[in-house]
Order: C-alpha cells, then sequence, then structure tokens
C-alpha cells in the first residue's frame, strides 16, 4: 500500500548504507503518539536530518495503527528530510506483513528468542515478502538482557551476538541489517555498575559481516542525568538508572552501527516537563498547557541526539 501523499517514505537500506559510508548513525525514535512524531520531525527538520521513525506493537496498540500512519503522511507532507517508517521489534510474520502491506518501508522481524535456525527460518520469509514490497528488513541475534558487571565469558558467548553465527545469518536469510547483543539493554537502568560495551566483539562482528554492512544498537538511550532530575525534582522516583554514555556512539559508528535505537530518553524528557508543569502550576489541566512543553522538551532530546550522532545536515 503507498501512502496518500506526494511524498513517499524511504527504506531503511538507503538510508543505512549512506550513513555507513559517512560514518555516522541514524536515530530511530519511537513514536506512540502525535506530540512525539512532531517533535521529532520538527528536530529533524530543523536540522536537515534524515529520520527513522519507529512503532512497536506496543505503540500500535496504544494509538491505532491507522492514526499512526495519517500522522506519519502529515510528517512528510509538512517536512521535506528523508524519513523512514519502521515497525520496531515485530515478533511474527504477521504483524511484519500488517506492517508491509500498511504502507511502512522498514521492519524488523526479531526472531531473537527463537533458536538460531528457527530465526533463520522466519526471518528469511519476512525478507523475501519485505523485499518483493520494496520494504528493508532488520533482525536480531544475541539477547538484549540487562547484563551483571564482570560477567564470565561463557556468559557472554550465551549472551552476546557470536561474530560467525551473525556471518552465517546474514548470508542465509539475505536481511538488510542487523540488531547485536553488545552489553545495551532496554530501559533506564542499562549497567549495574560501570557503563560496559563489549567493543572487541563488535570489531570481529563488522569484520565477520563485512565493513558495508549496517549494524544496529537497540537500548541506545543515555539516560541523561539532567532528565532524570527533571523527573525525580518534580515527583518521580528514579533511582540508580545508567545509560550508555555518549561518547560510546562514535566508536560504535566506526565499527559499523549505522541504527541508533531511542527510546527512553525521549519519554524521560516527556515525562520530566509534564511533571515539572504540573508541580509549578497545580490548578492547570489544559492538556496544550503541559503537552506543549513535554513535545519541546522532546524536540530538545532529539535536536542533542541528531547532533551527537552525526546526521545533522545529511538530509
Ligand atoms: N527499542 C524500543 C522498544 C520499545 O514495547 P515498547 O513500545 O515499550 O518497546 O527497541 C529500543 O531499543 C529502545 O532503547 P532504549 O530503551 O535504550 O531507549
Ligand atoms: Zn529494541
Amino acid at each position: 500500500m503507498t501512502l496518500c501523499t506526494s511524498r513517499q517514505l524511504v527504506p531503511t537500506k538507503e538510508l543505512l548504507k549512506k550513513a555507513l559510508k559517512g560514518k555516522y548513525a541514524l536515530g530511530a525514535y519511537n513514536v506512540n503518539n502525535m506530540e512525539l512524531l512532531q517533535a521529532i520531525v520538527e528536530a529533524g527538520q530543523e536540522l536537515k536530518a534524515p529520520l527513522i521513525l519507529q512503532v512497536s506493537a506496543g505503540a500500535r496498540k496504544y494509538a491505532n495503527e491507522t492514526y499512526l500512519i495519517k500522522l506519519v503522511e502529515a510528517a512528510l507532507e509538512s517536512s521535506d528530510i528523508p524519513i523512514a517508517l519502521h515497525l520496531d521489534h515485530g515478533e511474527d510474520f504477521e504483524i511484519c506483513k500488517a506492517c508491509i502491506d500498511g504502507g511502512f518501508s522498514s521492519v524488523m522481524i526479531d526472531g531473537s528468542k527463537h533458536t538460531f535456525q528457527e530465526n533463520i527460518v522466519i526471518t528469511k520469509k519476512v525478507v523475501e515478502y519485505a523485499h518483493e514490497r520494496g520494504v528493508s528488513v532488520e533482525a536480531e541475534l544475541g539477547r538484549l538482557a540487562g547484563v551483571e558487571d564482570n560477567i564470565s565469558v561463557s556468559e557472554k558467548d550465551a549472551i552476546y551476538t557470536n561474530p560467525n553465527e551473525a556471518r552465517e545469518f546474514i548470508e542465509k536469510t539475505g536481511v538488510d541489517s542487523l540488531a547485536i547483543a553488545i552489553g545495551t539493554s532496554h530501559g533506564a537502568y542499562k549497567f549495574k555498575g560501570e557503563a560496559k560495551l563489549d567493543f572487541e566483539r563488535l570489531a570481529e562482528i563488522q569484520k565477520a559481516v563485512g565493513y558495508d554492512y549496517p549494524l544496529v544498537l537497540h537500548g541506545a538511550s543515555s539516560v541523561p542525568e539532567e532528565l532524570v532530575k527533571m523527573c525525580n525534582d518534580n515527583g518521580a522516583d528514579i533511582k540508580g538508572s545508567k545509560g550508555v554514555p555518549e561518547e560510546m556512539f562514535t566508536q560504535a559508528t566506526q565499527l559499523g552501527v549505522a541504527k541508533i535505537n531511542v527510546d527512553t530518553d525521549l519519554r524521560l524528557a516527556l515525562t520530566g516537563a509534564i511533571r515539572k508543569c504540573f508541580k509549578e502550576n497545580p490548578a492547570e489541566f489544559d492538556p496544550r498547557k503541559y503537552l506543549g512543553p513535554a513535545r519541546q522538551a522532546v524536540k530538545d532530546i532529539v535536536k542533542h541526539k541528531i547532533k551527537v550522532f552525526g546526521t545533522d545536515g545529511k538530509a
């Protein structure tokens, strides 16, 4: 299905290929409602940055896929930057098919909970359906589960992506990009001790899959202290949070990472700004009065991410 707008979505394959060559990364920002979408697109438009908008199964359920698609159509009409619409963590062929048929330009089939062989079978099926329709596919190998500090080599091998398996997986499925596990996890509590990513493994994966193959980093929010403080100063109770330090993205980008997923940081910005409004103006109940500043806070953090990832001016 094509979208009802003269400007079309771009497959992620094209965007990631360009990013790899230019040694920068695209942020993939999760969209759950209109304010988040507007904030992300306004940030991208102002900095002339290509964008990946991503929608999870939870977002589809919360906002209704038709509403999300129509909002994305509006975003295309009110901007001139390249935009991809991507399904985040599709768990089976059916949800990937529904998104491909619904107009998405990219889908993720997350078969990481299956065995290696089963993951190959399900990913290949999605790749065949998607490629016939010009849609890009991301898959995942390894587990993103949060891990303790100082885990053993054998524990790491069981959780993190194996470089040889990554090569075999790509050869057998023809998938366009691969999400890898090197120590990140979803949410605001990524590390118990010091923040550590397995860059040696990432370098081995890059060597195994080839220097022109795009890798994807999930669970890559930085959980900025000032956003957590804005939440906590205004009534939240977020303790012991820790994200991926920003300087690690430069290294990751040099080692083949071309797509960096960000959701938690947007949630923190939105929530912190809403809490602040409510604390400062307890009598306020006009949604525009608290959703407006919240949208601005999300736009500010997305602009910051775009600069950190080096995507500004790349549209
Ligand atoms: N994601 C976001 C997953 C969101 O079901 P749901 O809508 O809650 O799923 O894929 C990320 O990799 C985000 O990483 P982050 O938590 O570090 O931002
Ligand atoms: Zn993810």
